[in-house]
């Protein structure tokens, strides 16, 4: 590593290493590093996996990759000696804006783990330019400002892949871009990113405004673009449809280059359809097949469903896409005639308009195509396939039972525990060894230590250790002040109702009252938060403002800033997650029972040695039945109930806040004098008489059980040895949690490469 680094540093820069900025030193290291990659070998088998995705999530990389080539110390060491800190070096990278939340992040955990494997899988994907937008609070409000990444210093190779994607006004060259995506201690494999050359950031304005008219311009700008419109949607579906053309011509293109006769493709191919934005590539390959490879209409649908498997990541209505009819033949009318035809298929042999491919409303059920004309269909986590198979999906379940299946979600505990949290990482070997670094089941060895002091000491002060550092963090990033031996309560997820971050803001109303009461508790709490909101979710963004201002109103207030902050983190992405984990006590999962599909920040908090505090609900019940009922804190009610409430209209909001005189004080502070005072009347009216009248997701539900939850947390946190005893057993049972676990078995059930 020195002698590439000098050798590359005096190329460029005419430097030595003593003498480089950290920008040239980053620059270094990234040609280094790809050098490196190149120079590896390929993961290679008889059957490859396409693993297409909307979003890739993938944080910055030059530490992921340095690790994951076994040359992380020696880097570390080299830049040491000429008095520089890799630290302070990644700080010069941008995090690709590639993703927006979950899903994202588990697609990056995945391709991480796919190679780590040895399997031949490669990513496919878009190459947003200003991806996800850049959060801004200005007024105690979210605002939304472009967010490029994309520089001459990038992990993106440009290929010289092209492909012509035929729209119905138009057509248009792709090219393909790749970042390589080393396995620890393995082989390498590949994102693919498709892009338009004629992409023009300069039409962005005001924020995030642009022409959503102008395709060429526009279609790889944004993640996600506003759908609350025509255009928008229409957007949407030339974005999807441009993402599985390309899928699909570079699968057919690399299979042909292997020898594979397409008659057999399945034996050979694999495609994971990521949630359902890249459905369109099933008539797509089924297009490319009938039209240009000879095959007939029963062959081409035969060797296709053999081929694609799904993965559904939630059952909230709202991501179960339904694209109109009309909007289709605006953009891609070559597929509507193999979308009717497999829906003519679907009719003829079942009659259950449930499980029908287009509505009685014109609109196509892009799931349904999914479900029908794939080989698997899997959840995320034990309850999540179970409502599936139970209610959401149950009239396909009862078609098909022997395609559903569950795969738990897991984290690359590479990025969240050996990148992250060094510290925690190191010692975790001084006690049990390296070798749970290649088997995460390793970690249970960490019990043999669950009553000796000096460990669970030891793991205290990792902690505090972290909390120090995220302090510094904060307040060089934000200028807040925290205190370390606060307890450190962290949210961090997207902002959506069904999570719940208003839940936790009544308690930050709830505790601030109790503090001007003079019930003052044993010890601080720090309270952070950090979600975007979609920019035209309305509801979300009004809470972001609550929580903003609720922030504003304790923080200044002397006599209960002592004992109580709050801290809504600016722009939440995955460099600040890597930050916030390692500093958790208290790691908030509080979605309504049944609407969290998984849940992964739960994983990540708990391998890190944060105690979950939470509902029933995604992945937290496999969480509780790994460490039991003494290392986590469970509240609120359970899935059924709630899905019973939902499917007899019986929940009143109203009701709960007009019988409750403690519910209905805390509600009534939102627009209280003190909140007026300092936030927009506007927004907290709306989201008051939100709470009030409607509260989808149930908050009021589960307040007060989660107030009392909560308290007896912050009560038992005082005994010191038993809280880090739990901390120890929340890191032992992790292990079935890391992504090369959930990797290996979608390998035995699904891919089988
Ligand atoms: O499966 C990964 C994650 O996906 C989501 O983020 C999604 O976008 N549907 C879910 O909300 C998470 O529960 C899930 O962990």
């Amino acid at each position: 590593m020195e002698q590439a680094l000098q050798r590359v540093l005096q190329e460029k820069f005419q430097k030595d290493i003593k003498d480089a900025t950290k920008e040239e030193i980053y620059t270094a290291l990234l040609f280094v590093t790809k050098e490196k990659m190149q120079g590896m070998k390929a993961n290679t088998g008889d059957r490859k996996l396409y693993y297409i995705s909307a979003e890739f999530l993938i944080g910055k990389l030059l530490s992921n990759n340095l690790i994951n080539l076994g040359v992380f110390e020696e880097t570390r060491e080299v830049l040491k000696k000429y008095g520089h800190d890799l630290t302070q070096i990644e700080e010069v990278e941008l995090e690709p804006s590639l993703g927006n939340g979950g899903l994202g992040r588990l697609a990056a955990c995945f391709l991480d783990s796919i190679a780590t494997l040895g399997l031949a899988g490669d990513g496919v994907g878009l190459n947003y330019h200003d991806g996800l937008f850049l959060q801004k609070f200005a007024d105690n409000k979210q605002w939304e400002d472009k967010n490029p990444w994309i520089t001459d210093n990038t992990w993106l190779t440009k290929t010289d892949c092209h492909f012509e994607v035929p729209f119905k006004d138009f057509t248009l060259t792709s090219t393909m871009y790749d970042i390589d995506v080393p396995g620890y201690k393995s082989g390498c494999n590949k994102l693919h990113l498709f892009d338009l050359d004629s992409v023009d950031e300069s039409i962005i304005h005001d924020g995030i405004q642009f022409d959503k008219s102008d395709i060429q311009k526009n279609l790889t700008l944004f993640l996600y673009p506003d759908d609350s419109d025509e255009a928008g949607q229409l957007l949407r579906i030339y974005q999807q449809y441009f993402m599985v053309s390309n899928a699909a011509q570079l699968i057919l293109k690399e299979a042909q280059e292997r020898g594979v006769d397409l008659y057999h493709l399945h034996e050979h191919v694999c495609i994971q359809i990521n949630d359902t934005h890249p459905t369109m590539v099933i008539p797509e390959l089924i297009r490319i097949l009938t039209t240009q490879k000879g095959f007939n209409m029963d062959t081409a649908i035969d060797v296709v469903r053999k081929t694609c498997a799904y993965t559904n990541h939630t059952i909230l209505a709202e991501a179960l896409e339904k694209w109109p009819i009309a909007y289709l033949e605006k953009v891609v009318p070559q597929l509507m005639p193999i979308i009717r035809e497999l829906d003519a298929r679907v009719r003829r042999d079942f009659h259950d308009e449930r499980v029908y491919i287009i509505d009685k409303m014109d609109r196509v059920h892009m799931a349904h195509i999914d479900i029908h004309y794939g080989y698997a269909v899997n959840g995320v986590a034990a309850l999540h396939t179970e409502i599936l198979k139970e209610s959401e999906l149950k009239p396909f379940y009862d078609i098909y039972p022997e395609k559903f299946n569950n795969k738990t979600n897991g984290i690359t505990f590479r990025r969240w525990l050996l990148h992250c949290n060094h510290e925690l990482a190191d010692y975790l070997k001084e006690l049990i060894g390296e070798e749970y670094v290649e088997d995460a089941s390793q970690l249970e060895k960490l019990l043999a230590y669950k009553d000796d002091e000096k460990v669970l000491q030891r793991l205290r002060e990792i902690k505090k250790d972290a909390k120090v550092e995220l302090k510094n963090y904060l307040k060089m990033t934000q200028d807040v002040d925290v205190d370390e031996n606060s307890i450190f309560d962290i949210q961090i997820k997207r902002l959506h109702e069904y999570k719940r971050q208003q839940m936790n803001a009544l308690y930050a109303i709830y505790k601030y009252k109790e503090i001007k009461k003079g019930n003052l508790p044993a010890r601080p709490i720090t309270m952070i938060f950090g979600a975007k909101a979609a920019p035209a979710y309305t509801i979300a963004k009004d809470i972001i403002h609550l929580i903003l201002c609720l922030q504003q109103l304790v923080n200044n207030d002397p006599d209960v800033n002592k004992y109580m902050r709050i801290v809504m983190v600016e722009n939440y992405n995955v460099t600040k997650a890597e930050k916030l984990i390692p500093a958790c006590d208290i790691s908030e999962q509080i979605s309504l029972a049944s609407k969290e599909a998984s849940g992964t920040g739960n994983m990540k908090f708990m391998l890190n040695g944060a105690v979950t505090l939470g509902t029933e609900d995604g992945a937290n019940v496999e969480i509780h039945q790994l460490v039991g009922d003494d290392n986590i804190y469970i509240f609120g009610e359970k899935s059924e109930k709630v899905i019973q409430l939902y499917a007899d209209s019986a929940y009143n909001s109203r009701a709960i806040y007009e019988s409750d005189p403690q519910i209905e004080e805390l509600v009534d502070f939102i627009i209280s004098k003190e909140m007026i005072m300092i936030g927009d009347p506007v927004n907290l009216g709306r989201l008051y008489k939100e709470i009030v009248g409607k509260d989808w997701f149930m908050t009021l539900l589960d307040v007060k059980d989660y107030i009392r939850t909560k308290e007896q947390m912050l009560a038992d946190y005082e005994d010191e040895k038993a809280w880090a005893k739990k901390m120890l057993v929340n890191i032992a049972k992790a292990g079935f949690f890391s992504s090369d676990r959930t990797i290996a078995e979608y390998n035995r059930d699904i891919w089988h490469l």
